[in-house]
């Protein structure tokens, strides 16, 4: 039953019912082994008898040991009324296996799984042919999260990286794809970037084997903040996955169907694909047992189809076939979700999802992240000062950057190793990552190194036919796999477009062949080469006109594309004099966005308003950006030393709180997760404090408090806690010795502390 035939037909069968009702998903089955109650004997089957190690609890096992009693929960599901079962593989990979020291049997677990779930939905189909049943190989998240650093005094560190998972979940998919699945299901997805290693190793398993399956996605929200663990939003979600073109995405798990609700909604509104949910049956009682009853979980499900949310419905952890069978003559009554219409647009993501269309007049990405942009972070990169490089990203985002451009292409720097250092520091800082991240490197290793460490959706800056059109669809065809919008330079084999004629040609050929190959044209941005001006070399008088012209005719000609450009090129002729620089970038800007110009890497921070420059000033920018006048640059020149004095746009950092009493400032700190001053903080509440405990009793259990109160109302999401509870750490590790010395002055403490942290 599982050639190449069959399974083309279950697939068209699939597509065919999805199109006229909302299909049926089965229910937990982790929680369904459990209530077998079974005992470590039963775990060990004959097989295992004499294993050296305890398996009692790795469910998956029972695909080997004791597969008729995993054939009777299938069977109790398709009787039920399941249109799909998932095979039992939730921890089926080496990583997860490792916790019993059976990484060997990995993909053997995921063979026979996958077999005895096709056996038994072929059974069902061939009594049933008008109800025909298929298999969802289901792909768990393992044990490790690749976003998030198990260790809060090293964010940067992480515990997996993006290969390991890649060879984990590739071994997984080829033993389901092998016994027989129909659909991969990628589930419980609590960091976008597992979700993503396991997009990249589906599809290579696909190009590798000639068998391509439709993939299911499904995350999961374990918090009030309505995110996922490694702080995404919903949409941000969608965003990060959907050029995995999934025939699904949905949430499943964590929460019950009535606190999932608004995140289902919300996917139903914002995805192209069609939406799936299975929630757990309500929340866990204090014996993390589930009571939600059938009738109760199926009304609240009821509710989603007849708002018009659902394609597929199933159940997660504590829902049992007396459920799926509620659910599903709950949603019977109903059509299913119809996927809405979407206007093309550029969607990124960072821990928020960005949208940049038609109404978007004009997208801010922050250029100071770039060391050869900027000999300040060159200088905090080089010697490896962190804080101090991530206050540079945190100032350009604060500043209005919607995106930020990160650089790290210096001949003295292993840029490769330092990008992927910065990135993962970056992924650490929620109040940086929220914002999706542009990879600015001339180097594709480094642009793929850095892919592998971001979880949002990201932006390649760039690509181009530089090296012909095999590199260039070979790394287009790379973005789409590791879910990245492009940046296109208008650059092909001859070199880099200096004209109109040639910037236009190249940038119409990049966009055929990338529109031919499936890439979504939103997610396509031309920059078609922002040179300097006002050089004193006559040839380079037109370039920011040819810029201006070319972007008028990329708008007019290739629809849903965006243009960027480096703004600060344009001025490279005034180094040293930001007054006029920032002139020459407003009215470039200025011409530019009226031409069709919708984003720029810019410094935030120095975009002066076109209509506040000095009347004067702006005469003679205009003439020279607009090529009006021969001797515009000369000009231009002679007034630009009166204007150097006048000094650009400058920054201040925020610090009023600063002048808060001092416990309003450890609460501020904490909450914010601002480690620079909480030791002089924590030590002045020392000094006023009888004696170094009641600190962290009073004002630091406070502010924890305070952080304890947000998280559970969903107005802070785990990565902040994470950063909360460094400074938390730090200001604990200067109290210690205070508290030691008290304790050897033989002043006997009294009570005891109980502190909780914030692990991996
Ligand atoms: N297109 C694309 N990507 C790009 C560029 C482009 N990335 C890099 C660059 N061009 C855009 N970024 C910058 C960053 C800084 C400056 C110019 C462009 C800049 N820096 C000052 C200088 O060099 O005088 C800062 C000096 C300092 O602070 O040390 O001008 O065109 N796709």
């Amino acid at each position: 039953m599982t050639d190449r035939n069959s399974r083309l037909d279950r697939l068209e069968q699939l597509g065919n019912a999805l199109k006229e009702r909302i299909i049926i998903l089965d229910g937990g089955m982790g929680t369904m082994i459990q209530n077998l109650k079974l005992d470590e004997a039963a775990f060990r089957g004959d097989r295992f008898a004499d294993y050296d190690r305890e398996v009692q609890g790795n469910n998956d096992l029972l695909n080997l040991t004791q597969p008729a009693l995993l054939r009777n929960i299938h069977a109790d599901y398709l009787e039920a009324g399941a249109d799909i079962i998932e095979t039992n593989t939730f921890n089926s990979t080496q990583l997860s296996q490792a916790d019993y020291g059976l990484e060997s049997i990995a993909k053997e677990l995921n063979v026979e799984a996958a077999k005895l779930a096709r056996q038994i939905a072929d059974e069902f189909t061939a009594r049933n042919p008008e109800k025909p049943r298929f298999v969802a190989g289901a792909v768990g998240p393992t044990s490790r999260t690749a976003s998030i650093s198990p260790d809060v005094n090293n964010p940067g560190y992480r515990n997996v990286d993006f290969q390991t998972l890649v060879d984990n979940y590739y071994e997984a998919v080829e033993g389901l794809v092998q016994g027989g699945s129909d659909l991969i299901l990628i589930e419980t997805i609590f960091d976008t970037l597992n979700a993503k290693a396991a997009i990249y190793a589906t599809q290579q398993y696909f190009i590798d084997s000639g068998i391509e399956l439709p993939i299911m996605i499904s995350g999961t929200i374990t918090d009030a903040s309505g995110r996922t663990l490694s702080g995404q939003t919903t949409e941000a979600f969608w965003n990060s996955v959907s050029s995995a073109r999934p025939v699904s995405v949905g949430l499943n798990c964590a929460l019950g169907a009535d606190a999932l609700r608004p995140y289902v909604e919300e996917l139903a509104n914002k995805s192209t694909t069609y939406v799936s949910a299975h929630p757990n049956a309500g929340l866990p009682n204090e014996f993390g047992e589930y009571d939600q009853t059938p009738e109760e979980m199926a009304e609240i499900i009821e509710g989603f189809a007849r708002d018009g949310f659902l394609n597929i419905i199933g159940g997660c952890c504590g829902s049992r076939p007396d459920h799926i069978e509620a659910i599903a003559d709950a949603v019977s009554k109903y059509p299913p979700r119809k996927i809405p219409d979407q206007k093309p647009a550029l969607r990124l993501s960072g821990l928020e999802p960005f949208t940049g269309d038609e109404n978007t007049l004009f997208i801010n990405v922050g250029e100071r992240t770039n060391v050869t942009g900027s000999k300040r972070f060159l200088r905090l990169i080089k010697e490896e000062q962190y804080e101090e490089a991530l206050s540079v990203a945190r100032d350009q985002v604060e500043n209005g950057a919607q995106i930020i451009d990160i650089n790290m292409d210096e001949g003295m720097l292993d840029s490769k190793d330092v990008m992927v250092t910065f990135l993962n520091l970056v992924a650490s800082e929620p109040d940086i990552s929220r914002v999706p991240i542009m990879i600015d490197s001339s180097k594709w290793e480094v642009i793929e190194a850095g892919l592998r460490c971001i979880q949002g959706k990201a932006v390649v800056n760039s690509i181009s036919l530089k090296e012909g059109e095999e590199e260039f669809l070979k790394r287009a065809r790379d973005c789409m796999r590791y879910g990245a919008a492009v940046v296109v330079m208008a650059f092909d084999e001859d070199g880099q477009a200096d004209t109109f004629e040639r910037k236009t040609e190249i940038c119409k050929r990049s966009y055929d062949l990338l529109v031919g190959i499936g890439f979504t044209a939103g997610d396509i941005i031309f920059d078609p080469n922002i040179f300097a001006i006002a050089t004193g070399i006559e040839e380079h008088n037109n370039y920011a006109v040819d810029f201006i012209n070319a972007s008028r005719w990329i708008r007019d000609n290739l629809p849903h594309a965006s243009i960027s450009g480096g703004v600060s090129n344009v001025s490279f002729s005034f180094r040293g004099n930001d007054a006029v620089r920032e002139a020459i970038h407003s009215v470039f800007l200025y011409h530019a966005i009226k031409a069709g110009m919708n984003m720029g890497i810019v410094n935030p921070s120095q975009l002066v308003i076109y209509d506040e420059i000095d009347p004067e000033l702006k005469e003679l920018v205009e003439d020279v950006v607009l090529n009006r006048r021969d001797d515009a640059t000369d000009r231009l020149l002679e007034i630009a030393e009166r204007y150097r004095s006048k000094g650009g746009k400058t920054q201040e950092e925020d610090l009023a709180w600063r002048e808060w009493p001092v416990e309003k400032r450890v609460e501020h700190a904490l909450v914010k997760g601002i480690t620079n001053y909480i030791i002089e903080d924590t030590e002045a509440c020392r000094q006023r404090a009888e004696r170094p405990i009641e600190v962290i009793e009073g004002p630091l259990m406070d502010g924890m408090g305070v952080v304890g109160d947000l998280f559970g109302d969903g107005k802070m999401f785990l990565p902040q806690v994470v950063k909360s509870a460094r400074v938390m750490k730090q200001a604990v590790a200067h109290l210690i010795p205070y508290i030691e010395a008290e304790k050897s002055e033989g002043q006997k403490a009294k009570g005891k502390i109980l502190m909780a942290t914030v692990k991996g």
